[in-house]
This record gives C-alpha cells, structure tokens and sequence, in this order.
C-alpha cells in the first residue's frame, strides 16, 4: 500500500477534523544514517541520522503541518488562507491551497525569499505580497487581518499546522524503536520544536516511546531572540528561513527545550555555512542554509560538553531543501573552467 499522507498515517493521534484529507502524500521522510558526517564533527561513536525534510512535496517540513491546517480550513467552510513567510510556508500554504481549490495570499518580507520558495508560491497560484519589512511585520499583519475577515490564518500559531507536524516525532520513534537521546534542530517562529516535543511527550504517555529526547533548538546569531532573552528588530542571518527576531511560539520552545533538559544556543553564520558544506560534501545532503542551523548547534554544543553527546542516539532535522536557495551556492561558486571540446584539453583540465 501506498504511503497515505501523515494524516491517515497517523490519524488516532491528530487533532484534526475527520473527513478525507487534502494531501499530497507528505511525510515517510527518510531517517538517514550518517556516520562519516559524526565522524566529521567529533562524534565516532555516535548513531547520528539525518531526518530528511527536504524530501517532502514542496521541499520542506512545513506539508506536514500544512495538510493538516489546509483540511481543517476546508473542513470549517473557509475560502482564502493567508499566512507570513519567510518562504517555505508559502509554498506550502500555496501548494495546498491550490489542492484544496482555496485562494491562498501570501506575505513575504521584501528581498528576502530565497529563489526556489518565491517561484514554488508564483508557480502553485498564491497572490504573492512583498512587504516593506520583515517576517515578524508581516505577520503582525495577517493575524489582524484573519481577525476580522472570513480569510484564514495558516501561520503555525494556527493549532492544525502542529498537529500535522508532530507526526516526524512519531515518524523517527517508529523507526528507532524509541525517541533519540538529542534532537537537533533550527528554531526560528519556534512552531516545529513547540511540535516535535508535542509528538514526543504524546507518543511517550500512550507508551509508542519509552524515553524522552533533548531537544537542541538552533537559532542564528544575528536572529535570536530565544538565546538573548528579547525579541530582535532587525534580524539579519543568511539563512533566511529562520530571519525571525519575535518567535509566536517562542515561550513555548523555551519551555519545551526546559522541559527535555536540552537547550537553545546560536551559531554564526559562518558556523551555518561550515555545517552547510559538510552536508554536502561528505554526505551528499544538500540542504538550504537555515536546515544546516541544527548540525552546527550540534557541532558546537558537542566541542563545549563532549560527554553529553557521546556514544548517543543524535537525530539532526534538515527542514528543507538544497534547490530552495540556488543562490547561496552560486554566490560563492567558482567560474567554472570552459575547454575546446577536445579529449586533450579534458585530460588537461582535470584536476587532482
Ligand atoms: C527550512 O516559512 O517561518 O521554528 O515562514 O523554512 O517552526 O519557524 C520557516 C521556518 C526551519 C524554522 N527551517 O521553523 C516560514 C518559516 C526551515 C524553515 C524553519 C523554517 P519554525
């Protein structure tokens, strides 16, 4: 049988409507095993695997949540979704919506979208908006707006979007037998941690897990809010996905990271772009920037208190996909070398 999207997968423990889901078959995403990259960062002993989110149906996480809220929308008669982006949400909301048969409208902070989520939310048919501002501005802006419309609000302050979301915690207990000792992932509107520890303490208190993971949420230094204490005006970080300086969900993720005995920390840009590469180039896992937040806070984390993560379950979530952010690597990209067609000149040109 065919894999029938994280709804039906998991329908007792969703708390969504009952009627047939709007899916796309989101979910099942591979839980990849990766000992050269544990190696890579100091970690030999370690079981360390990749929960590949970039594999769902518009390249990240956010289907999971969105299938859920899409269906629930439908379910309760709405005719337009709205939502604020950093990108990959609008692509989603966009994909969806157009499955659904709904006008989606999305908003997204001017000149900060990466290529491949802009041209995912042009090409689903979603009224693309750029504002003068930043996520947390555009956001401030639909949620008034859904307040006093019939347009409904997709965002993950909308409750839907974390149950679908909960069903990768389950996901990664299912496979192991059992929840990981350390989950590490990017943290921006903080709705995916707040979700992960939902799937977690559920599948805990129905016995499906017998443990508990700490929870390693990542935010990037130039937009963390959760690690300075205070929300941020300006966010700046070349991972555009978590460019967020006011989280909706930001007490909720203190308290979850609180909760699990793990904690949220920030890296660098420089320390994204570090883990970005390792991916890539030693375990041909191409994410965009923002997904590599999780294995650089784990990188860290692990130099500065190696006896916490040795010899442990570490489960790293890549959110989304190399292909949404083309440019990143292409900014930095050599001029590649052009040759006559010539097999002697091919012989010359190879390298090492
Ligand atoms: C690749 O699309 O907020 O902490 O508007 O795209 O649940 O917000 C995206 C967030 C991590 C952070 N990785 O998740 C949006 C948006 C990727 C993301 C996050 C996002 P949350």
């Amino acid at each position: 049988m065919s894999w029938p999207g994280v709804i039906k997968a998991y329908r007792p423990y969703l708390d969504v409507a009952n009627v047939e889901p709007v899916t796309l078959q989101e979910g099942n995403t591979p839980l990849i095993p990766t000992p050269r990259l544990a190696h890579a960062l100091g970690l030999p002993y370690c079981d360390l695997r990749i929960k590949y989110e970039g594999l769902n149906p518009t390249g990240s996480f956010k289907d999971r949540g969105m299938t859920a809220a899409i269906t629930q929308a439908l379910a309760d008669g709405a005719r337009s979704v709205i939502c604020a982006s950093t990108g990959n949400t609008a692509a989603s909301a966009a994909a969806y919506a157009a499955r659904a048969g709904l006008k989606c409208v999305v908003l997204i902070p001017q000149g900060k979208v990466a290529a491949g989520k802009l041209a995912g939310a042009i090409a689903y048919g979603a009224q693309v908006i750029s504002i003068q501002g930043s996520f947390d501005d555009g956001l401030r802006l639909v949620r008034e707006i859904s307040m006093n419309s019939q347009i409904m609000l997709v965002n993950s302050i909308n409750p839907y979007r974390l149950q679908g979301q909960k069903s990768a915690a389950f996901e990664i207990c299912d496979e192991l037998g059992n929840a990981p000792d350390w989950l590490c992932l990017p943290v921006g509107n903080a709705g995916n941690i707040t979700a992960y520890w939902m799937g977690f303490t559920q599948y805990n208190a129905i016995g499906k897990a017998q443990n508990l993971p700490r929870l390693l949420g990542v935010q990037a230094a130039g937009a963390a809010p959760l690690v300075l204490g205070y929300p941020i005006e300006k966010p700046e970080t070349i991972a555009t996905a978590i460019r967020i300086g006011r989280p909706a969900r930001g007490e909720e993720a203190l308290i979850a990271a609180q909760d699990s005995k793990g904690r949220i920390l920030s890296v660098t840009d420089d320390e994204i772009l570090a883990a970005w590469k390792m991916l890539a180039e030693i375990e041909g896992i191409w994410v965009e920037p923002a997904s590599a937040a999780g294995v650089a806070g784990l990188r860290k984390a692990a130099t500065q208190n190696p006896h916490a993560y040795a010899n442990k379950t570490i489960v790293c979530v890549l959110t989304g996909h190399g292909l949404k952010d083309p440019t990143t690597v292409m900014e930095r990209a050599p001029v590649p070398l052009e040759i006559p067609a010539e097999l002697d000149a091919l012989q010359k040109a190879i390298t090492g």
